[in-house]
């Protein structure tokens, strides 16, 4: 049964922890996977995350099978956190929303039910954009193709390129996008960008996509979700699936959401019942308890003070490690203006960093980033700094 079985690649950036927990020099670091540290190099665990779950311990609540669609009240926290707790389509009921096993099983689910509505659809992705991307959809049955995003001479956003790119696609491609804080790049698009993106979009009658797995790192949680909200305006359908492991730092609890946004009440209702559909015949319902983590502390006002300023902490930290790090190059005397890395937004920065200049970082140095030259910022901090600017001043 087996014997004819390849061994698969690993995964690009999951494969990295691999190597990098393989590796005994003390002073190594990884600046691979997009995971928020905190200055003492710890994956934080949330006052408020904390707070909630000894209530729930406390509550000896039973554990038994959460309704397909998950938890009503974490899925409607979700709906405002996205939407606005204003928003108009809400109070029209015409967005669905389900519990997702992470932004990575809301993606899926997307992904399977799109399937269904428009099989021979081809979807686009950006160039570059995070490793899954691409995986997910081709898995889901699409052919994936990317359009122009990123470019390299200006550090910023190839805007002629994208435009025409999606005016090229064949009418009714699915257009998965980044809301906020671009994975791998950190660059955005600017409002005015939003606006054209979201009129091509129109004329084509493309399906929006957007995944926003980075709410509150950018900006703030309000201007993060811009885009969603401009969307919502624009009268147009689309999917957004968002996650909870990064702005909740519970990447092991799997929290996050699908949401579709439909022209009525009534189509929202049919548009559920076939999203259960999916979800269903994949893993039956989700689990319970993360989600019921997120929906306690986005429900009570305390806690969900206690986790905007730790969202806001984790923000401002990681903006202050962008600027250290552009001093930190200039006074070591890197031949290359990094003051793009300042601009970008969210947990990374394409650094221009080559694959052999990454290589060199991790042989001699024990610093492990993304062979793209992708580093997680969010993994810097003051005691490491030093070591990791110095070492790339010495590679280029
Ligand atoms: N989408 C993007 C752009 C991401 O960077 C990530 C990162 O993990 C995900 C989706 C998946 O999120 P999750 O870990 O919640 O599955
Ligand atoms: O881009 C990252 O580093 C995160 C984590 O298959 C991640 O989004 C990376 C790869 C992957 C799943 C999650």
């Amino acid at each position: 049964l087996f014997s004819a079985v390849e061994m698969a690649p690993r995964d690009p950036i999951l494969g990295l922890n691999e190597a990098f927990n393989a590796d005994t020099r003390a002073d190594k670091v990884n600046l691979g996977v997009g995971v928020y540290y905190n200055e003492q190099g710890r994956i934080p665990l949330l006052r408020a995350v904390a707070e909630a779950e000894r209530a729930r311990i406390e509550a000896h609540a039973p554990r038994g099978y959460l309704p397909i669609e998950g938890i009503a009240a974490y899925d409607q926290a979700v709906q405002k956190l996205l939407f606005g707790a204003n928003s108009e389509l809400l109070a029209q009921g015409r967005v669905v929303t389900t519990q997702a096993v992470g932004g990575t099983g809301a993606l899926k689910t997307g992904a399977d039910f799109l399937k269904r509505l428009l099989p021979n659809a081809v979807v686009a992705i950006s160039d570059p954009s995070w490793e899954n991307h691409r995986a997910l959809f081709e898995s889901a049955g699409f052919p994936v193709q990317n359009y122009r995003y990123y470019d390299a001479a200006t550090n910023g956003v190839n805007r002629a390129g994208l435009l025409e790119d999606l005016k090229a696609l064949p009418a009714r491609s699915i257009v998965v996008l980044h809301a906020c804080c671009h994975n791998p790049t950190g660059v955005d698009l600017e409002l005015d960008d939003w606006k054209a993106v979201l009129e091509v979009l129109r004329e084509r009658e493309h399906v929006p996509f957007l995944d926003i797995a980075y709410q509150g790192f950018g900006a703030g949680i309000d201007e993060d979700a811009f885009a969603v909200r401009l969307f919502a305006e624009s009268g147009l359908q689309f999917f957004v699936s968002s996650s909870f492991s990064k702005s909740f730092s519970l990447y092991g609890e799997r929290v996050g959401a699908l949401s579709v946004v439909t022209s009525s009440k009534e189509e929202a209702g049919r548009v559920l019942s076939q999203v259960k559909r999916v979800i269903r015949t994949n893993y039956s319902n989700p689990p319970t308890h993360g989600a019921t983590v997120v929906a306690s502390v986005l429900n009570s006002p305390e806690l969900r003070a206690m986790w905007e300023e730790e969202l806001g902490e984790m923000r401002s930290r990681i903006h202050s490690m962008r600027l250290a790090m552009v001093e930190q190059l200039a006074a070591q005397g890197a031949k290359r203006d990094f003051s793009f890395v300042a601009r970008q937004r969210g947990m990374f920065s394409y650094s221009g960093l080559t694959a052999e200049q990454v290589e060199r970082l991790r042989s001699e140095f024990g610093i492990y980033a993304v062979s793209t030259g992708r580093i997680c910022v969010a993994a810097l901090n003051n005691s490491n700094l030093e070591g990791i600017t110095r070492a790339i001043t010495q590679v280029i």
